[in-house]
């Protein structure tokens, strides 16, 4: 996976009411009120109606001053109400297009000739203007510069609630920083660089004010959702500053958003990417103990009580393999947040008289994206090797090139280091050397293309095993 991908899961179709394409009813010349709810579990969307800007007049419930905006990013689980009047005659598209432009759902209007709504211009993945652009104009005196981007912001600069929303002011503050952090290459996300089976609760007290800042360090969106309580976005609106239960953090940027503790028990408080959230992105706000409440802790509702799926880091399972004409080599992957077991292996029969074949089986653990320590065994038919216990760390160096070191019971030493680079979305090279005290020198380069997403072609010289080509499998 390119670290600089949108969105984390490549989809087939995009659906409104279950279709790709739908009709929605209204007459000519009626004006319509559009519940728009984003119900995707990985998908942000950019709505527009070839009718023109929408209004918007609630959003996640609550109703808002009538805003107009031409086209609206909407992040996962949030809800916009919008004001559309069908025109007099004529076909007409609103149109939800995927933030990754991989593709639409289209709801029409109307009847008789078809006013397409348009797309926004597909991301520029391997550019980071786009994420600086957004951040940068977020920052502006005028609340719509975010907006006219060709692919905009969320519009919370805009909303305004119709009464005033300020919280009581003789209640207790207290203020909380959650850093929203993970790792797209490895896949976990997380607050503060904890799970939510690492690091579980946040406790809060009853009839206090909780003000959260939510400081985005990925390169990624995340659409933030509190359960049972709705939060007031302060973006410029003041006394007037909308009330919503989810909201959009865009990367490396930051919103503050604040709630009156006035419930009991346990509250869910999560990213919205549901595979976001079962890594491990989110946390339960717990009320501390009140006297004549039961706590949390206590209560017999399996809700409150257990952290159900969320108590552990989830596992699960990943490989890749090469079968070439003069060697195979592959690793199999075992993992969860924070611990591997890898089966790693380098078989060989070009150019050799005999079969060769070198196999780790590794405990890892991985500390954090640059560093990971690993212990286990090392097996091998290597006439200047025997099988050997092994131990040494991965440590990522500047333009990721990975260095890894090792020591094993025999008393020798290995250094490697290794670096991929991604030509285009669909070529790659890589290369390798290694140099070890028994085995002395080894080196390997090559490159493989991406035919579909689980295989692709490569081809690879190998210093014992001469040249030779196959193809890559991922499972
Ligand atoms: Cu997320």
């Amino acid at each position: 996976m390119n670290a600089m991908d949108v969105s984390d899961v490549g989809y087939d179709a995009f659906l409104i009411n279950g279709q790709r394409e739908t009709q929605i009813e209204g007459r000519p010349g009626e004006r319509v009120r559009l519940r728009l709810i984003n119900a995707a579990a990985a998908t942000y969307f950019y709505v527009q109606s070839s009718t023109g800007p929408m209004t918007i007049v609630a959003a996640d419930g609550p109703a808002v001053q009538p805003v107009k905006v031409d086209r609206l990013f909407m992040a996962i689980a949030e809800t916009y109400d919008v004001m559309i009047t069908i025109p007099a005659s004529g076909l007409w598209e609103l149109r939800a297009t995927a933030q990754d432009g991989s593709g639409h759902a289209s709801a029409f209007m109307g009847e008789g000739d078809l006013h397409p709504a348009s797309n926004p211009p597909r991301p520029e993945v391997y550019k980071m203007d786009e994420m600086l652009n957004l951040a940068l104009e977020e920052q502006e005196d005028d609340p719509r510069a975010s907006l006219r981007l060709p692919r905009p912001g969320s519009p919370y600069r805009l909303l305004r609630a119709l009464e005033d929303t300020t919280l009581p002011s003789k209640l207790p503050r207290r203020k909380i920083t959650l850093n929203l952090t993970g790792d797209m290459t490895r896949y976990v996300w997380s607050f503060n660089g904890k799970t939510i089976a690492q690091d579980p609760f946040v406790m809060i007290k009853h009839g206090e004010i909780v003000e959260l800042e939510l400081i985005n360090d990925t390169m990624m969106h995340h659409p933030i959702h509190l359960h049972g309580h709705f939060f007031r976005v302060l973006s410029g609106q003041g006394a007037r500053s909308p009330l919503k239960h989810t909201v959009d953090v865009p990367p490396m940027s930051k919103r503050t958003i604040e709630f009156e503790a006035n419930e009991h028990h346990d509250w869910m408080f999560h990213c919205h990417i549901l595979y976001h959230m079962m890594s491990g992105m989110a946390r339960v706000f717990r009320y501390e103990t009140e006297p004549g409440i039961e706590s949390g802790q206590e209560s017999n509702d399996a809700h409150t009580t257990s952290l159900g799926e969320h108590s552990h880091d989830m596992w699960f399972t990943w490989g890749a393999a090469s079968v070439q004409s003069h060697m195979s080599e592959g690793q199999l992957t075992l993992m969860n947040a924070r611990n591997d077991f890898l089966i790693n292996w380098e078989l060989g029969w070009g150019r050799v008289d005999d079969f060769e074949y070198e196999v780790d089986t590794l405990y890892q653990r991985y500390f954090n994206p640059n560093l990971q320590a690993f212990v286990g065994a090392r097996l091998t038919n290597d006439p200047d090797a025997e099988n050997r216990a092994i131990v040494g760390f991965n440590y990522r160096l500047p333009l990721l090139v990975w260095a890894n070191v090792s020591l094993d019971s025999e008393g020798d030493a290995r250094g490697t280091l290794a670096k991929r680079f991604q030509v285009t979305s669909h070529l790659g090279v890589f290369g390798e050397v290694q140099y070890d005290t028994g085995t002395e020198w080894e080196w390997t380069a090559g490159a493989d293309y991406t035919l579909i997403k689980n295989l692709s072609l490569t081809t690879q010289y190998h210093s014992d095993y001469g040249f030779g080509a196959g193809v890559l499998i991922r499972f």
